[in-house]
């Protein structure tokens, strides 16, 4: 394993659009809250960034939405952000903010060493431009039909009905979702990093792990999941992403560039420089020197994120960096998958959500309880589950019978055999019976047990691997009970003081450790126990490692004769009635979005109506009345049925959009309404030849146009 002189963590900047969710927190921000915690408490040399995210549509969007201006948005979020961060106890050394004149000033100077070392191409495109509100479009500021599906409201990135990527060129009768209008195509130009030209050294980088020919880390240190992605990207050819986009919030594109009037840096240029421009900022407000932790080459660079962003910062963030010279690039990138939460998968829109702030304020003091089922149910490998019954089994089970029961047995039982005080032993003493033959001997041995179980905590910690150390961490709390339970102190007492002298001694060393050990996980419990044992707070500086540094020397971590607090329980039970109350809350609450959403999309889609055309335009549309006589689901689409059209006069095959509101054997038999003379078109293979009209319900679903009499199929709708 290389060793570092210095370690800088980053969690993803969360856009400032929405507040945070249980699944942000265990995607990014709670793994690199252990590991950082843990490394503090080894004595490394770690600083730990963050901030918010204030740039791209994510945020315009928004404020679009809400009538507001983006800085009302941003500012809002980004007090929200701290505020829900410092609650669930991410310990940020610097949480800085993309809006900040620090962070424009650092990313146009990036641009412009790329720009100078003439690492951009230029290149020219057309893009939609709303005349109305003289501005481009970004893809997701465009609708229109999607070509695939006929759905009318597709976006210009994407079609959420049928899946497809697009371009917004693409788009069948595109519409501004600013104005309403029918943009046109107007020509721009951008600046391009050349991704196609890095591919063999990116390759180099993820594959193999090394950079311009020399060891940088090691590939098998990776998730397997995230080398799975860049892989499979490097594989589908690397292409040139424009850095630039023609927008009004945002970086500047710098003024001394020819062209640059207008133009600012794409979202995902500036988002990476930001982890940047808040280690300057915290350098500047700590007297540090931030540069040491970039571009030293002993200083080690881990970013930690949710799976949506690995290209960025597995390809495309490292090729800036690497364009640019003179930075580090990331060692390690361990990515979390996503979290769903029962059974359906989390939902801002749709407020299907645990939203951490709500969680803060209704269930105080459990912060704890959630970090600890965040980390034991962590996507690290694969998506996992949010289930308020999970959350208490965890809560009940394994905080308050394991971790808190154990605790506060043996504080109340060092109250009740020695008023509170810390026993001492006579090693050499020899006792028959359960401790072996030497007191001494016996507790060196636990010790080293000890020792071994916190090794093993600290080793999945390296590796990420942060399920495993929480098991592990439990696995101390249930040795230490197994250490009581073997030896019965409350039965031998009277019988066998010296016996449980050492019992109890070993058992406050269980707890000593405990207290440390835990302090990454669940940092709030921590601080409670260090109290209640009347040991000094943990500053995170090299506590853990003097601890074990302890241990392996034979020496006490907790002194004979000191004397600690009244014992009290860490944990206590979760009633059904709180759980279900969340559980009520979760599912009212996505009623309620349904049906605001349902309101506001009614809005939206009352869209403008199209130009006036005259008879002889209408009459060039075959529209006719059919039936439906047989439907089948279409392979590897989940969205789409094939269907036999019945004229009266011939048949016709069709694939529609429809299989997420409709099973095929209840639209067997159905009369629609299809235009037939639509050119024919190939999906998935199937020649579809026609289209069925649908109309959309308060909901968005697509429903039939249906008839209550029988129709003469064929006939000509008019
Ligand atoms: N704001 C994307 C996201 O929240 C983004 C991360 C930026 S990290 C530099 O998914
Ligand atoms: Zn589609």
């Amino acid at each position: 394993m290389i060793q570092y002189k210095r370690h800088l963590v980053t969690a993803a900047l969360p856009y400032a659009n929405g507040p945070l969710h249980v699944g942000h927190l265990c995607g990014a921000y709670l793994p690199a809250d252990i590991y950082v915690r843990f490394q503090r408490l080894m004595g490394k040399d770690i600083v730990f960034i963050c901030g918010s995210d204030e740039h791209g549509a994510a945020i315009t969007m928004r404020a679009l939405k809400e009538k507001k201006t983006p800085s009302e948005i941003i500012n809002t979020y980004h007090q929200l952000f701290q505020k829900t961060f410092q609650g669930i106890g991410i310990s940020f050394d610097y949480y800085h903010r993309t809006s900040d004149p620090l962070h424009h000033q650092t990313s146009q100077e990036f641009f412009l060493n790329l720009y100078h070392k003439g690492a951009f191409r230029e290149i020219e495109s057309e893009q939609f431009y709303d005349l109305k509100s003289n501005q481009f479009l970004a893809d997701r500021y465009i609708i229109g039909t999607c070509p695939k599906c006929g759905n009318e409201n597709a976006y210009g990135d994407q079609c959420e009905n049928c899946g497809s990527s697009l371009n917004p060129t693409d788009l069948i009768n595109p519409k501004s979702v600013i104005s309403g209008e029918t943009p046109e195509k107007r020509k721009t130009t951008h600046w391009y990093l050349p991704l196609d030209e890095y591919e063999s050294w990116i390759k180099d980088f993820i594959v193999n792990g090394t950079l311009d020919g020399q060891e940088h880390h090691d590939p098998d240190q990776w998730k397997n999941h995230v080398l799975g992605q860049c892989k499979s990207w490097i594989e589908g050819g690397l292409q040139a992403r424009a850095m630039t986009r023609d927008l009004d919030w945002g970086v500047d594109v710098p003024k001394e560039i020819p062209g640059s009037a207008g133009k600012k840096l794409y979202v995902w240029m500036d988002a990476p420089i930001g982890y940047i421009s808040s280690t300057q900022q915290w350098a500047l407000d700590n007297q540090k020197d931030w540069e040491s932790y970039w571009k030293d080459p002993e200083s080690e660079l881990i970013h930690f994120i949710g799976k949506d962003n690995i290209v960025f910062h597995c390809i495309i963030f490292p090729a800036i960096l690497k364009v640019h010279g003179g930075y580090n690039l990331p060692s390690n990138v361990p990515a979390n998958q996503f979290m769903n939460l029962e059974g359906n998968k989390i939902s801002t829109s749709r407020n299907w959500a645990v939203w951490v702030h709500e969680f803060l304020e209704e269930l105080p003091g459990l912060e704890d309880s959630l970090r600890y089922y965040l980390i034991k149910n962590m996507p690290e490998q694969k998506d996992s589950e949010f289930t308020w019954k999970g959350f208490q089994d965890a809560h009940n089970n394994e905080l308050v019978n394991n971790l808190s029961n154990f605790i506060h047995r043996v504080l109340s039982l060092t109250h009740k055999y020695y008023k509170g005080v810390v026993p001492d032993f006579d090693p050499d003493e020899i006792i028959e019976g359960v401790a072996g033959d030497e007191l001494g001997g016996f507790h060196d041995a636990e010790l080293i047990y000890l020792f071994d179980l916190i090794q093993e905590v600290n080793q999945h910690i390296r590796e990420y691997d942060f399920r495993s150390a929480l098991k592990a961490l439990m696995d101390i709390c249930t040795a230490g009970n197994q250490l009581l339970q073997n030896n019965e102190p409350w039965k031998i007492q009277k019988s066998q003081p010296e016996t449980v002298e050492v019992v109890m001694n070993l058992a406050l060393h269980y707890v000593a450790a405990l207290s440390m050990t835990m302090q990454p996980f669940l940092p709030f419990t921590a601080i409670k126990l260090r109290k209640m044992l009347n040991l000094p707070d943990l500053t995170a500086s090299g506590e853990l490692e003097d601890m074990l540094t302890k241990i392996a020397e034979g020496e006490f971590i907790i002194d004979a004769g000191h004397k600690i607090e009244a014992a009290q329980y860490l944990f206590t039970r979760l009633d059904d009635e709180l759980i279900q109350k969340q559980i009520d809350k979760l599912h009212n609450s996505e009623n309620q979005s349904k049906q605001t959403n349902s309101e506001t999309n009614m809005e939206s889609k009352h869209l403008p109506l199209k130009e006036t055309i005259s008879y002889d335009d209408f009459a060039k549309v075959d529209v006719r009345t059919a039936k439906i006589i047989a439907a089948e689901k279409v392979a590897k689409a989940d969205k789409l049925l094939k269907l036999e059209i019945d004229l009266g006069f011939e048949k016709r095959t069709v694939v529609s959009g429809i299989a997420e509101y409709y099973k095929p054997e209840e639209i067997i038999g159905r009369q629609v309404v299809f235009l037939a003379n639509l050119a024919p078109r190939k999906l998935k293979g199937i020649d579809s030849n026609g289209m069925i009209l649908m109309a959309e319900d308060a909901d968005g679903r697509l429903t039939f146009i249906s008839a209550k009499e029988d129709w003469y199929l064929g006939s000509v709708v008019k």
